[in-house]
């Protein structure tokens, strides 16, 4: 019997333009963001990106950022995570693996390239704990974060119901 976790990861490639990469069969059980930097990209927030931007895991699971490096940051925002969740920050790191355990949405940003709408939002189990309070957060960030996590969260919004 199979126990690989049920991860589900996409890419959001441009604005409003989905496309799945992985389905639950083919994914690993620790699920891989990379921090990308293409300078062929047509916009900034397509330059400077994780790739997954909007990922949505089981409560317990693991995830591997890579490329933590040069001036990529994993920065959590604070208002933007569950209650009771420890804020982190990976820098200097060619690669760091996470578990998540607290249920609710984590609003992540390189705290580089966020002023480029370098974000990404992790959904761990159930959105429901803290969606309400992260979106709240929205107008205290600048335009480029604010805009992409408006895109993340409406999507999170399409997939959930
Ligand atoms: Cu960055």
């Amino acid at each position: 019997m199979t126990t690989s976790l049920k991860l589900s990861a996409v890419i959001l490639a441009g604005t409003m333009a989905f496309v799945p990469v992985a389905q639950a069969e083919d994914i690993p059980e620790v699920a891989v963001v990379h921090q990308i930097i293409d300078l062929n990209a047509d916009t900034p927030a397509h330059a400077f990106r994780f790739e997954p931007k909007y990922l949505q895991v089981p409560a317990g699971a693991t995830v591997r950022f890579k490329g933590s490096t040069g001036r990529h940051t994993v920065t959590s925002i604070l208002r933007m995570i569950p209650v009771g969740a420890r804020a982190f920050e990976i820098r200097g790191k060619p690669e760091l693996n996470l578990t998540f355990e607290k249920e609710g949405v984590y609003g992540i940003r390189c705290r580089v390239h966020g002023r480029h709408g370098m974000v990404m939002l992790l959904v761990v189990g159930d959105p429901s704990s803290n969606l309400k309070e992260a979106k709240a957060y929205l107008p205290k960030l600048g335009d480029a974060e604010r805009a992409g996590f408006e895109e993340l969260f409406a999507y999170l919004e399409a997939q959930n119901g």
